[in-house]
């Protein structure tokens, strides 16, 4: 309760504990002494006596002095003139001594009340709060003391009685009752000790007094606690700057996240990956979270994505990115992250030749690790480019949200443009288009649409971002590279909106890491806010979601995402609607005529996949114009709901039309998917030309068999749960287990297997180099023997055939029968067995049976198949 300086009504009462005590007769010192009275409101008030000011008299009481200047005081702060006299207020027995008054017509009583007052604040508002155990005395010091309690009627009135006497003795006031603890009272040391010496001599009087007091069963000195606000402080020194995080220039003008860090929401366990220009891991605010595992260079093809100076010093953009969505707190260092809890890696894919297959890679990258790709990147923003990912890009898009996050999918968070100035419009923009991204656009300071900000259908939310020059860009951590300080307060763009947005995704992952890439959709078309901006086409459809193409869906806010994803149950399986490919080849119009192609998708239609509301609607046309930018496309689903799917572009003077162009919307979210969906397409150019042609459309409707009902339950569910009541460790709702799915990771060669080929390699030279010397020595050893001593032993001659096939036998020393007969001729008697035989072909076996069975022996490979024989003249022995 606020310390009020006007008296509480009704005639104030003297605390009964100083009612009975004598005061010495004489003078007052300067505040020797309080008075504490209770108004009507039982709200306790302290005022000091103006002691030196009043003379007492024989057998005056403080009750009689208290109330007598209390009321005085009462009086004068009543009376409408500031001058009035105190010593006409007082009672008759009283002299004032005469004073000067104070300045600005105010008494030295009251000016010396009122520092009394200031002195006095914190007990007064520990008495006036929750019944103050941490009070201070006047003094400084003060006792909590627990009495006996006595039984009886009139317990507490004795108790009552007795605190006053208690206190009386141990030299303190009785400042009343400690909140509803019957029994405790506090006792604070009057005021006037300001030497350290006098308050340690009081303190052991007072301890010595309790401590012996039969009465007493228990006190305690009061100390001051220290306590802090449970609210989130940061050491790093741009943080106060970070307006995005906490605006105390314009509150409310923020992302709205304080109170999520409070409950230790952080993004703890998640891994958000920065797909850019690389991240310069090593920097203070980046690298307590860095994630190496996650990360990759696709430009270098080596696991380290740390990017490389530049002429332009440019390639700081993926560092800049990755400091908003986790920079370290608390570092003394540069800023703080929005997800500060989480890991972050990078894959460095911009800084070189791009192609769709090196896309494809980096959307796939270590996706059983990272949960969300932040890609503040695109095609030209120049206004007069269509263009997005190519086969392998979107197919690798649909994979991650297939099998990405063993299976709820990855998370691909785009920037929907910086091509505002330029008149361009994202819907021309593949990724922002692309249903498995989540199109993110920026809204400055002031919450309007930045100059080079970019609208279209398929905007899903904005968040903040730098505007003009006269407002504040984002602070974040920057490379130290080159002119990088490791931190800037410049970076702006898209490009800065999309990682807090990804920063804000981890946080509802931590909350809630079940949730697939629908859900996190679903959850920020739930939670944005619209706000009003004079500028935004705010339309609200069916299913009562405000969509503005400038906008999306509104702000994304923090609390409430997270609030949202803590009870999110999962969104049924993604049902879709194929139409036919719809051939029209019918000429568009000038405007103010258009061009009307109706197609109606009927109940039967959506039997097969139980498609009942909508999510994203895609229209993929082939459109023959010579001025590509003069067209103007629109949707409207069955509700009603427009969508400029197609903006005219006036730098766009591509002559080639579109082809097989999918543009799409976010506007029908929540709609029913049942009716007729009317494709309206008009020519605004100014000179016209050859008419343009549409050649053939296609419709595609994507959303799920949730209705209209659940949706709104879905909806009153949310809203239920934004106080943050569920917001807490003990409140969870069962997660599925997720799929195991191994890394794609075909393009390296990881270190484990780069050492087991070395090991192969190692034991296949050791082996040849065994096998050659044991071939030398065998050599060596028939050469030597008594039979090939002479010349009789010879190598057998390899056959063109056996080489041919691969047949060949392994290289033993053989005797031909030509030389067999030389040597019989020269030496009159055959060789014998051994002699023809090296010792390590002929073991102890071998030798046994060559002593039974001589006549084999005598050739001892003749049982070999024959085509392993050698030619007729080199038949073997
Ligand atoms: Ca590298
Ligand atoms: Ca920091
Ligand atoms: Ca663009």
């Amino acid at each position: 309760m606020p310390l009020s300086l006007a008296p509480a009504p009704g005639k104030p009462r003297v605390s009964a504990g100083r009612r009975r005590r004598q005061l010495r007769p004489g003078r007052m010192a300067k505040g020797e002494d309080t008075c504490i009275f209770r108004g009507s409101a039982g709200s306790w008030q302290v005022y000091s006596l103006c002691s030196e000011s009043t003379l007492l008299s024989e057998g005056d009481t403080f009750a009689s002095v208290a109330e007598n200047e209390c009321n005085a005081v009462s009086q004068t702060r009543n009376s409408t003139s500031q001058r009035a006299q105190p010593a006409a207020l007082m009672p008759k027995g009283r002299q004032k001594v005469p004073h000067l008054d104070a300045p600005l017509g105010l008494p030295i009583c009251l000016w010396l009340e009122l520092a009394g007052l200031f002195l006095l604040f914190p007990w007064v508002m520990g008495l006036a709060g929750a019944g103050g155990p941490n009070a201070q005395g006047p003094g400084g010091l003060s006792w909590a003391v627990h009495l006996h309690s006595p039984e009886g009627d009139r317990e507490e009135e004795h108790l009552e009685q007795q605190a006053d006497a208690v206190a009386q003795a141990a030299g303190l006031m009785n400042a009343g009752r400690i909140g509803e603890l019957r029994g405790h009272y506090l006792f604070v040391q009057p005021a006037g000790l300001r030497q350290a010496m006098e308050v340690q001599v009081v303190r052991q009087q007072v301890e010595a007094v309790l401590a012996g007091h039969k009465a007493v069963h228990w006190h305690s000195e009061q100390r001051l606690l220290k306590r802090a606000k449970r609210s989130v402080h940061f050491n790093d020194p741009k943080y106060p700057q970070q307006w995005h995080l906490n605006n105390r220039r314009s509150p409310g003008r923020d992302i709205n996240v304080t109170g999520v860090w409070e409950r230790n929401v952080t993004g703890r366990g998640v891994t958000v990956v920065v797909v850019d220009d690389g991240v310069q891991h090593t920097i203070q605010d980046i690298a307590p979270n860095y994630s190496p595992e996650g990360s990759y260079d696709l430009n270098s093809n080596d696991p380290d994505p740390m990017p490389h100076p530049d002429v332009e010093n440019g390639n700081h953009h993926g560092t800049r990115c990755a400091g908003e969505i986790a920079a370290v707190p608390n570092n003394s260092f540069c800023a703080v992250g929005v997800a500060y809890g989480s890991r972050i890696a990078g894959i460095r894919v911009l800084d070189g030749p791009l192609t769709d297959s090196m896309e494809a890679v980096a959307f796939n990258k270590h996706y059983q690790i990272n949960d969300i790709y932040s890609c503040s990147w695109g095609p030209d923003d120049d206004g007069k480019t269509v263009d997005g990912p190519h086969q392998l890009g979107k197919a690798a898009l649909q994979h991650g949200v297939m099998a990405g996050r063993q299976g709820f999918g990855s998370i691909f968070v785009v920037a929907s443009g910086n091509g505002g100035q330029h008149n361009d419009n994202c819907n021309y923009d593949g990724y922002a288009n692309s249903i498995y991204t989540v199109t993110i656009g920026a809204v400055d300071e002031e919450g309007r649409m930045p100059f080079y900000a970019e609208e279209c259908a398929s905007m899903l939310a904005v968040t903040f971002s730098g505007g003009d020059k006269m407002l504040r860009s984002i602070v974040t951590t920057d490379w130290d590279l080159q002119k990088g300080t490791g931190c800037t307060e410049g970076h702006t763009g898209t490009s800065a909106a999309a990682p807090l947005a990804a920063g804000m995704i981890a946080l509802m992952l931590q909350v809630r890491p079940c949730l697939t890439w629908r859900d996190v959709q679903h959850i920020i078309v739930f939670t944005a806010t619209q706000y009003e901006d004079r500028h935004a086409d705010w339309l609200t459809n069916e299913a009562g979601f405000s969509h503005s193409h400038q906008h999306g869906f509104g702000l994304l806010n923090a609390w409430r995402l997270v609030n949202a994803a803590k009870i999110w149950t999962s969104v049924p399986y993604l049902a879709s609607y194929i139409s036919p490919v719809l051939k029209e080849n019918k000429a568009i119009l000038q405007s103010p005529h258009s061009l009307e192609v109706l197609w109606n998708v009927s109940r039967m239609d959506l039997e097969m996949s139980g498609l009942k509301t909508l999510e994203h609607v895609a229209v993929t046309v082939s459109i023959a114009h010579p001025r590509r930018g003069s067209l103007e496309l629109k949707l409207f689903c069955p509700s009603g709901m427009v969508s400029l799917i197609g903006a005219p572009r006036s730098m766009d003077s591509d002559p080639n039309g579109f082809e097989d162009w999918t543009f799409s919307t976010v506007r029908c979210w929540g709609e029913r998917a049942k009716g007729t969906y009317r494709l309206v397409i008009r020519d605004v150019g100014d000179e016209p030309l050859h008419l343009g042609i549409l050649q053939q459309w296609q419709l595609t409707l994507y959303g799920s068999m949730w209705s209209p009902v659940d949706i709104r339950e879905r909806q009153r569910l949310l809203e239920s749960a934004m106080s943050g009541r569920y917001l807490h460790d003990s409140f969870t709702l069962p997660c599925p287990p997720g799929l195991e799915i191994p890394e794609e990771d075909g393009y390296t060669i990881t270190p484990n297997t780069l050492k087991t080929l070395v090991l192969v390699g190692c034991f296949t030279i050791f082996w040849t180099i065994y096998y050659m010397l044991e071939v030398y020595l065998s050599h060596r050893n028939v050469t030597s023997t008594q039979g090939c001593r002479n010349g009789l032993c010879h190598w057998p001659q390899r056959s063109r055939k056996s080489k041919e096939e691969g047949t060949e036998l392994e290289s033993v020393p053989l005797c031909n029968s030509k030389d067999l007969n030389e040597t019989e001729a020269e030496n009159g008697s055959p060789p014998t067995t051994t002699d023809l035989l090296a010792p390590d072909v002929l073991n102890e076996g071998d030798w046994a049976l060559s002593q039974n069975n001589q006549s084999a022996l005598d050739c001892p490979y003749q049982h070999r198949p024959p085509d392993l024989l050698q030619k007729e003249e080199e038949q073997i022995c």
